[in-house]
C-alpha cells in the first residue's frame, strides 16, 4: 500500500529511493534516466530475489530428484503461475518463458507461422512495428511464397479500421501489432482490432513489449491469440520474456527448438514432444530471470497498473506543455496523452540526434537517439533518427525539466556554431 500511495500522491521522491542505480552521478550530474523504452531500472527487490536465488536455490530446474532441483522448479513454476495472474491467462501452461518479446516472435513465426502458412497467404502487420515484428514475418513470407501487407499510420500514429478493412481478405492468415508503438507511444485499440480480425478468421499476435510494463493487460478479455514481452522492460532481470498463447494453439504448435527439456521421450531416429509449454522451453531455462519476473510483478501490482498509466500520462503532458514553449523542437505522433504512453520521439532543428542524445547526457539525462529498430516507420515519417525519451514510475517533473534544460543547451550550442 505505501507504493500505491507514493504513486496516487507523485512522492516519487520515495520510489526512486527503491532504485538504487538512480543515485549514481552520470558526468558529475544526477542521473536523470529517460530511456526506459530500450530498457528498465531494476528495484531493490528485484536485486535481493536475484542474489537470493542464487544463494540459495539455484539448481537445473525439471532435471533432478534431489531437493535443490526440486526448489529450483518450484521458484520457477511459480514465477510462470504469477505471470499467468498478473496478464489473466486462463492458465500458466499459457506462459511460454522465452528471452525476451524477439525469442517470442520468432518462435512463433517459426512455428505458429510454419504451421499455418501457406504460398499465396497473406501476413498483415503494421509500417510502425519494432524489426522484431517484421523480420519474422518477412522471412516467414519469403520462406513460403507468402505476402506480408502493411497498414499505415496517419499523423498520430493511428491505424484506420477501414484500411484495416480493406486490406484484410480471405488469404489474410494472421495480423502482427505492437500494442504500443516503441516511437509514437500510440497504444492500438487491440480488443477492437481483435474483434474485426478474428470475424475475419485471422489469428491475432501482439508485440506488447512496451504495452505491458506500462497498463493493465487482459489477454483474455482483449481475447488475443498470442502476446508477447519482454521482462527488461518491466523492471526484471535482462534475458527473460513471455510468449502468451491460448492453450489450443499452442498445443497444435511444432517445437521451435529442439533438446533437453521439451521431449517425452527419444529414440535413434524419433522422439515424441513433452506437453506446453515445456515443449517450447528447450534446454536450461533462465530460472534467476523468472524468478526477477515474478519479483518485479509484486512490486507493480503492488503500485497498480492503473495508477502507473496516469502517472505516466502526466509527465507526458507536463512534458509536451515544456516542450511546445519550443519552436524548433518536431515532435512525432500525437501531443497529447490521450491514445499514448510514456513515450516521446522528436527532432530538433539542426541538431542531430546523436548530437542531442550526448549533450543532454552531459547533463545527466540519458535518452535514446537513432532509428529506434523502427525503420520503416522513420522512413514514412520522412526522418532517419530521433531523439527519444520514455517515462516509467520512477520519473518526475524534475527529470523532465532537466531533459529541457538539456535541450536548450544543446540548441545554444549549435546556434553558435558547436
Ligand atoms: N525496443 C527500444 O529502445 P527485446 O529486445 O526482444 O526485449 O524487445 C524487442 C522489441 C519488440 N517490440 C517493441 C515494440 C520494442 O520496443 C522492442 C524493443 C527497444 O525501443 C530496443 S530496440
Amino acid at each position: 500500500m505505501r507504493l500505491r500511495e507514493d504513486l496516487k500522491n507523485n512522492n516519487i521522491k520515495e520510489i526512486k529511493k527503491d532504485f538504487p542505480i538512480l543515485n549514481k552521478k552520470v558526468n558529475g550530474q544526477k542521473l536523470h534516466y529517460l530511456d526506459n523504452a530500450a530498457t528498465t531500472q531494476k528495484p531493490k527487490s528485484v536485486i535481493k530475489a536475484v542474489e537470493e536465488y542464487n544463494r540459495k536455490f539455484n539448481a537445473n530446474p525439471h532435471r533432478g530428484a534431489h531437493s535443490l532441483s526440486v526448489e529450483a522448479t518450484k521458484e520457477y513454476e511459480e514465477a510462470r503461475e504469477r505471470v499467468a495472474n498478473f496478464i489473466t491467462a486462463k492458465s500458466s501452461k499459457e506462459i511460454i518463458f522465452t528471452k525476451n518479446t524477439t525469442e517470442s516472435l520468432n518462435l512463433l513465426a517459426y512455428s505458429f507461422g510454419e504451421k499455418e502458412i501457406e504460398a499465396g497467404d497473406e501476413i498483415l502487420i503494421t509500417v510502425a512495428e519494432h524489426h522484431s515484428n517484421i523480420l519474422p514475418w518477412q522471412h516467414l513470407a519469403k520462406r513460403k511464397e507468402a505476402k506480408l501487407k502493411y497498414l499505415n499510420v496517419n499523423q498520430d500514429g493511428e491505424i484506420s479500421f477501414s484500411e484495416l478493412e480493406e486490406k484484410m481478405t480471405e488469404k489474410t492468415k494472421i495480423l502482427a501489432i505492437a500494442h504500443m508503438s516503441n516511437v509514437t507511444g500510440i497504444i492500438n485499440p487491440i480488443k477492437k482490432i481483435t474483434e474485426y480480425a478474428h470475424k475475419n478468421g485471422i489469428y491475432v499476435i501482439v508485440d506488447g513489449a512496451q504495452a505491458l510494463p506500462h497498463l493493465k493487460v487482459d489477454v483474455k478479455d482483449l481475447d488475443v491469440d498470442f502476446y508477447a514481452f519482454s521482462g527488461h522492460k518491466m523492471l526484471a532481470s535482462m534475458g527473460i520474456g513471455v510468449l502468451y498463447g491460448k492453450k489450443d494453439l499452442l498445443e497444435k504448435m511444432p517445437p521451435f527448438l529442439g533438446g533437453g527439456g521439451m521431449i517425452e521421450y527419444v529414440e535413434k531416429e524419433s522422439c515424441s514432444y513433452a506437453p506446453v509449454p515445456e515443449r517450447f522451453e528447450a534446454g536450461t531455462p533462465n530460472v534467476e530471470g523468472a524468478v526477477s519476473l515474478k519479483v518485479a510483478i509484486n512490486y507493480l501490482e503492488e503500485l497498480g497498473m492503473d495508477n502507473v498509466l496516469v502517472h505516466e500520462k502526466e509527465l507526458l503532458d507536463y512534458a509536451f506543455s515544456k516542450l511546445e514553449e519550443l519552436p524548433y523542437v518536431e515532435i512525432y505522433g500525437a501531443k497529447n496523452s490521450e491514445n499514448k504512453g510514456g513515450i516521446i520521439s522528436f527532432n530538433l532543428e539542426g541538431v542531430h540526434s546523436h548530437d542531442l542524445a550526448t549533450i543532454v547526457d552531459s547533463e545527466g539525462v540519458a535518452i535514446r537517439s537513432g532509428h529506434h529498430c523502427a525503420q520503416p516507420l522513420m522512413k514514412d515519417l520522412d526522418i532517419n533518427s530521433s531523439a527519444r525519451a520514455s517515462f516509467y514510475l520512477y520519473n518526475d517533473k524534475d527529470d523532465v525539466d532537466a531533459l529541457v534544460k538539456g535541450i536548450k543547451k544543446a540548441k545554444e550550442m549549435f546556434a553558435n556554431g558547436s
